[in-house]
């Protein structure tokens, strides 16, 4: 038995089996690299999904945790801590928000946003308890607990997971009349990704952004956008809804807001909508802690410190310009991208076979949906880097087409 194939035993003997991981047991990583136990080197284009946008284990945010871990790691927030007002005012002045609430997943933060906007519905605009209505897109993806996949639309993630959260309603992503169609009096927010990432790099046409800002306020209904993967660069801009001008009432971080090295998400909002959180309210044991401020801090420095926005729209551009000029497009469903969050579509079911292949060949990347592969790698990659994993990748991608 290999190593590989031990770790593998061993995991599937004892874990439950809610993943099907890639046959790749991985053990270091550094920037753009990830190793494997047998000593395999591979680019990473999937970035933990996009929470390692900085690189594998960043020397400024690993020092920055291993700093913290030493002196002090956790308080809960029945007491103050000297590192979370900053890591709150640094996120504020990043975003432009007046109020931040910080959680630990990206779920949590949906679920925090969830409950703003139906609180805000009720003291702001008379629902009436229980009447909160939210329209969400059809092929969200916004985490995996029970009230989050009541509005899913993917079946293996709510299946026999009910009785469903009510409160919810699905219009198709991109679609800003289906919207406006939807809102009625008792609705109370909207919640988008503006690019679909589960979904497989859905790009909803130019303006749609735009237009639900408008027709939001025009309703006087939030708009929270779920950032948790578009967010920090990975779009080319520090923000998906800069796009378009689309700045929301509600904007949900995760991931890379700390750089990979601890979960930390968050909440932001201008008072009127924050101040619905009372003391006692909401909260949980990790939110806020001393180890996640000091990792976040560290994260977003690397962010701004590195040019990432920047890099990612020059490197998306020209891995994207790559692809298309490369590939045989006749033979493809799609291939398309905004900064380095890139997917490429196929007419068939081929992506997983496609990731194996892909994986063999030293580029770790993921399938979704059957026919979709997403390139997602750290906003670090260097372009030689870069060129060099296209180089592998795309003879890869063209032979499945
Ligand atoms: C898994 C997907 C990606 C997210 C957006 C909220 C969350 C996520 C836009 C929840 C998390 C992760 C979850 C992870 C795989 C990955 C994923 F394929 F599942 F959907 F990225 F596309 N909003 N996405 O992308 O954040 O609670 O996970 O911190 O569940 O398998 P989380």
């Amino acid at each position: 038995m290999t190593l590989t194939e031990a770790h593998i035993d061993r995991a599937d003997r004892f874990g439950a089996h809610n993943y099907a991981p890639l046959g790749v047991v991985l053990c270091r990583g550094e920037g753009a690299f990830l190793w494997d136990v047998e000593g395999r080197r591979y680019y990473d284009f999937l970035g933990a999904y996009s929470a390692v946008s900085q690189g594998h284990c960043h020397p400024r945010i690993v020092a920055a945790l291993v700093e913290q871990a030493q002196r002090l790691t956790l308080t809960s927030r029945a007491f103050h801590n000297d590192r979370v007002g900053p890591m709150l005012e640094r996120i504020a002045e990043l975003t432009g928000f007046e109020k931040v609430l910080p959680m630990n997943t990206g779920a949590e933060a949906v679920e925090t946003a969830i409950k703003a906007m139906r609180r805000w519905g009720l003291e702001h605009k008379g629902v009436a308890e229980g009447d909160q209505e939210i329209v969400v897109a059809a092929g969200n993806f916004h985490g995996r607990t029970t009230t989050i996949v009541s509005f899913s639309d993917e079946p293996e993630y709510r299946r026999g997971f009910g009785p469903y959260t009510p409160g919810f309603t699905l219009v198709p992503f991109g679609d800003a009349d289906a919207l406006e169609r939807a809102i009625g009096p008792s609705t109370v927010g909207v919640l988008f990704e503006p690019v679909q990432g589960e979904g497989g790099v859905r790009i909803a046409p130019d303006g749609w952004m735009r237009r639900v800002r408008e027709i939001t306020l025009a309703h006087r209904v939030l708009l929270a956008w779920d950032e948790i993967q578009t967010g920090l660069g990975r779009t080319g801009r520090m923000f998906a809804f800069e796009h378009e001008d689309a700045r929301p009432d509600v904007l949900i971080l995760g991931k890379a807001l700390s750089g990979g090295v601890y979960p930390v998400s968050c909440v932001c909002a201008d008072r009127e909508v924050m101040d619905v959180f009372t003391p006692g309210s909401h909260g949980s044991t990790y939110g806020g802690n001393p180890l996640a401020a000091a990792s976040t801090l560290a994260a977003l420095d690397v962010i701004e410190d590195e040019g990432l926005c920047d890099r990612s729209a020059r490197l998306g551009a020209h891995a994207l310009e790559r692809l298309r000029a490369e590939l045989p497009l006749a033979r493809f469903a799609d291939v398309r991208g905004r900064g380095l969050m890139i997917a490429v579509e196929y007419r068939e079911r081929v992506a997983k076979q496609v990731a194996h292949d892909l994986a063999a060949a030293g580029v770790l990347a993921k399938d979704t949906h059957g026919s979709i592969v997403r390139l997602l790698p750290p906003l670090m990659i260097a372009l030689d880097d870069l060129d060099a994993a296209l180089d592998l990748a795309i003879p890869i991608l063209a032979a499945a087409a």
